[in-house]
């Protein structure tokens, strides 16, 4: 019998999850972790011998869309995998919406609601995607003030009861555009018992088969651009499973979130109501970018920690050289590097997490709710490419099996490739970020967080780390002043700006969180990870050079 490889192994991701376990231990009141824990070790059990298991035996299974029943009739059902037809029981048993409004955890509960979702999200086939937009549609929905549709929605939003549990869509973009709403052409009419009815055509709906859905669209005769737009609720389908006045045409052939069915649909007069006035729609919907965003971040970590943790497993079966891959130099560089990656985006995305349960439950002042705005698009923009970067290299660690489908290493790189693109680009959430830093005064809120952060770490190991933070804090202030006189070089400098920005603030969260796990719990690993992130580095700034860059963009030498 030849030589065959073991298989790497999935276990919980909570129990054998250090950065998790261990930023709990810190963030949260004992009492409160002693409570929610047994909900973390649950759902992480089923993560590890019920979903992962299922997926992968379940994995060339894909929704179908049928368009049509035997005689003819319309009927746009989307047939979906094994595992979406048991996501809203998931979903509300184990609280992954519900939880993050859960008034007994007051400002916590976004932390532990984030703790779900990273354990669930690499291993959703992305039915966290439509739970993101339909914990954004709640936020949205309670920003607004609307009573009515709050009424209406949320005991069904937030339900832990599945069977009255509802998903939300977002539905936004347009064959127009996605990054840019302006040109909606989608239209709002009232008809004569004076309802609105939606005409106009979505160019990607994802979960489009859920029970409500927000969508930007024109109020006839109101203004152009995006400030006349409105923002519109609808339920899309009648109680029998039928579509109101909506057609779907076809689904997204993508490159990964294949099991996701994403669609694209006609609105043909489907009714909906206003959500607030009949112009301003594009504000009205951004709590819902904001914490979808989040969503984003954290899936972008439970993608990178679920490659990491299989590909520390595999190290260990496997042998080459007369070696397992764990003893190999090169190989634990290069898991190092992945894991301090990893513990650099995970400590962004639960800072911001932390930071929106304050916001939420009025224990921010509005420095943190500033800080809370800046660093969503940077923590969003830094996650998503650490995950597309790292998930390449996790899938080289395994040499040509890393390449193979029926390992489903491969699908971990491809889902990742959606998360710089999905609820905002890299570069458009970059010019974001300097919207905000126009909005509020500049970078204060950032200078005060890593002030704060910095000023809690007296480990001697930690000096030098530190002194990188402080240095590339005065290096981004002076950038700013030199960059801010021209439009077109702040713009141009914005993705550098923002990736400077976010891996700062990671490393002055990882030496807090380092200084913490040395004193309390005498953990030397979250210290390695600030030295192995602090030799990556974190200064991306740069002076473009406009014409050179003109030159080499458009390939013409003029
Ligand atoms: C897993 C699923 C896989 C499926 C495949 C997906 C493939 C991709 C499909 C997609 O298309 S996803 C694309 C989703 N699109 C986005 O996420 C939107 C990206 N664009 C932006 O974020 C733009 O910045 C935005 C549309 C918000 C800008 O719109 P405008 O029309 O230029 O508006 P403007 O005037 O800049 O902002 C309007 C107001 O909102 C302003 O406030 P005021 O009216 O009070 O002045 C802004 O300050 C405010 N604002 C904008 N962004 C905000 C915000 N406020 C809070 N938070 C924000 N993030």
């Amino acid at each position: 019998m030849s030589f065959t490889q073991q298989a790497p192994a999935f276990g919980n991701p909570y129990i054998e999850d250090r950065l998790l376990r261990s930023l709990l231990r810190r963030v949260l009141p004992k009492p409160v972790l002693d409570d929610f824990e047994p909900q973390l070790a649950e759902l992480g059990e089923r993560v590890a011998h019920d979903f992962h298991p299922a997926q992968l035996e379940d994995r060339r299974s894909e929704p179908v869309l049928v368009p049509m029943d035997p005689w003819g009739n319309r009927i746009d059902r989307i047939d979906h995998t094994r595992f979406w037809r048991r996501g809203p029981e998931i979903a509300a048993r184990h609280g992954l919406v519900a939880t993050g409004y859960d008034k007994a955890l007051g400002q916590h509960a976004r932390t532990c609601q984030f703790g779900l979702v990273y354990l669930f999200s690499a291993t959703s086939e992305f039915y966290s995607c439509p739970l993101a937009m339909t914990d954004g549609a709640a936020r949205c929905l309670i920003d607004s003030g609307n009573e009515r549709l709050q009424e209406r929605a949320l005991p069904h939003l937030l339900s832990r009861d599945p069977a009255t549990f509802w998903t939300s869509g977002q539905w936004m973009t347009e064959t127009t555009g996605g990054s840019d709403v302006s040109g909606t052409e989608t239209i709002a009419e009232k008809d004569d018992k004076g309802r609105w009815r939606l005409y106009g055509r979505k160019w990607f709906t994802s979960a489009v088969d859920c029970d409500m859905a927000l969508t930007l669209a024109r109020p006839q005769g109101g203004g152009a651009g995006s400030d006349g737009l409105a923002l519109f609720y609808l339920e899309p389908r009648r109680p029998d499973g039928r579509y109101r006045q909506i057609r779907i045409d076809r689904l997204k052939d993508k490159l990964g979130t294949r099991k996701l069915p994403t669609a694209e649909l006609q609105l043909e007069g489907a009714p909906a109501e206003l959500v607030g006035e009949t112009r301003h729609g594009v504000r009205l919907i951004t709590p819902m970018l904001n914490v979808t965003r989040l969503w984003n971040s954290i899936a972008a970590m439970s993608l990178l920690r679920k490659g990491v943790a299989l590909a520390r497993d595999y190290a260990n079966r496997r042998v080459v050289f007369g070696m397992p891959l764990a003893e190999q130099p090169l190989h634990i560089e290069t898991l190092a590097g992945l894991q301090a990656e990893l513990e650099a985006g995970f400590h962004l995305s639960f800072f911001a997490a932390e930071l929106l349960g304050r916001v939420e439950t009025g224990n921010a002042d509005e420095l943190t709710q500033n800080l809370l705005r800046l660093i969503t698009p940077i923590v969003k923009l830094n996650t998503a490419k650490q995950a597309v970067s790292g998930l390449s290299e996790v899938c080289e660690c395994f040499g040509g099996a890393g390449y193979v489908e029926d390992t489903g290493i491969p699908t971990l790189l491809r889902d990742a490739q959606v998360l710089p693109i999905w609820e905002g680009t890299t570069n458009v959430l970059a010019i974001d970020v300097l919207r905000v830093l126009r909005q509020v005064g500049g970078l204060q809120p950032w200078l005060t967080a890593l002030r704060v952060l910095t000023s809690q770490v007296s480990t001697p190991e930690l000096v030098e780390p530190v002194k990188q933070v402080r240095e590339t804090a005065t290096a981004a202030a002076e950038w700013m002043v030199q960059h801010s006189k021209s439009n077109d070089a702040l713009t141009a400098g914005a993705r550098g700006l923002a990736y400077t920005l976010g891996r700062t603030l990671a490393l002055a969260l990882l030496a807090r969180h380092a200084d913490w796990s040395l004193r309390a719990e005498h953990d030397p690993r979250p210290l390695a990870a600030v030295r192995q992130f602090a030799r990556h580095g974190v200064m991306r700034l740069h002076t473009p050079g406009q014409g050179e860059a003109k030159m080499l963009a458009t390939d013409i030498f003029a």
